[in-house]
């Protein structure tokens, strides 16, 4: 039986395994650029943050309809389930889908179709929060919002994620603003490219309540004095380190470090069909390559929905 486990750092568009996205260009007479699953698979080798993002908006395009997004979401919500997710807070990217002439009511109403029915056919609760891309600009991410306001009650909470570097939190400070004032909950992914200040400014001028990645916090001995003083969440995410680069090997991840320095770490897939693994593969992963110990994989799966929106009675029924 593995480890029951919350999932708080998973981009559904990240769920896109080479095979269905060939049966959906199929669906869609949608071209790819590629021959088959195994050439695709060979464009997997990503130099860093950006190199995934290029491919990843790219094999969006075979997403058009609401059916799309359901059967997006059913695969993944059946994989997660067999490696142990009993709860999962599942990120989107609206605008990704807008650009492209896909309305925000087709994927909220098609992730909606499986979510809605994930506890009674996969025994999984879900939420849903929405992302805006940080490389698109302050107006648009405040469109979003205006967008999505249709559809809030099947929208927990707002992040901010793609190309970080050059993109710091200062910029949504309004439409963050405007989320807080919609009841949203927020949390913003920083410190996985970007340097530690991004961190410290997601929490202070976003009021985000858990860190994305937040892996580069480690650069910074009062930021990490912070973080463990605030119990601030951390969503990391192993294997997608390894294939982005951020770390140069499993061996060295800083994970064993952050938790013995007393953050409250959390193990997470981000986009597991391109980063080789679900969070059950990414539990066992940092297991063996860092000799993690049984209470240490505990402790993580416990600071898991420690971490996430559930409150007390809703995780009890999670665990
Ligand atoms: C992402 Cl790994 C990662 N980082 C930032 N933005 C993203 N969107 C999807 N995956
Ligand atoms: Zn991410």
């Amino acid at each position: 039986m593995p480890l029951p486990k919350a999932e708080l750092h998973l981009h559904i568009e990240g769920t896109l395994e080479p095979e269905l996205a060939f049966a959906l260009a199929a669906r869609n007479s949608v071209v790819l650029p590629y021959a088959d699953t195994d050439e695709l698979r060979k464009a997997y080798a990503f130099e860093d943050l950006q190199s995934f993002l290029n491919l990843y908006y790219e094999l969006m395009a075979v997403l058009r309809t609401e059916q799309d997004f359901e059967d997006l979401a059913n695969a993944y919500l059946e994989r997660a389930a067999a490696q142990g997710v009993r709860h999962a807070e599942i990120f989107f990217d609206p605008q990704a889908h807008i650009a492209r002439g896909v309305p925000m009511g087709t994927v909220v109403e098609g992730l909606w179709r499986a979510l809605g029915r994930s506890e009674a056919n996969h025994g999984v609760s879900t939420q849903l929060i929405m992302c805006f891309l940080r490389d698109e600009s302050a107006a648009s991410a405040l469109q979003t919002l205006d967008a999505a306001k249709p559809y809030l009650d099947r929208i927990v909470g707002v992040g901010l994620d793609s190309a970080e570097v050059g993109h710091p939190p200062v910029k949504f400070r309004e439409v963050y603003e405007a989320a807080a004032a919609l009841g949203l909950r927020r949390v913003a992914h920083a410190g996985e490219e970007g340097p530690p200040e991004y961190i410290t400014e997601a929490l202070d001028v976003l009021g985000v309540e858990r860190i994305d990645h937040g892996l580069r916090c480690m650069e910074d001995p009062a930021l990490v004095e912070r973080l463990v003083r605030e119990q601030v969440p951390l969503t990391l995410c192993p294997l997608s380190n390894v294939r982005l680069r951020a770390v140069d090997a499993l061996a060295r991840h800083p994970l064993p470090a952050m938790l013995e320095a007393g953050l409250l770490c959390t193990v997470n897939s981000d986009d597991p069909a391109y980063f080789g693994g679900y969070a059950g593969d990414n539990y066992h992963a940092v297991r063996d390559a860092l000799g993690l110990s049984t209470e240490r994989m505990r402790e993580l799966a416990r600071n898991s929905f420690r971490a996430s929106f559930l409150d007390h009675d809703e995780e009890r029924r999670a665990r």
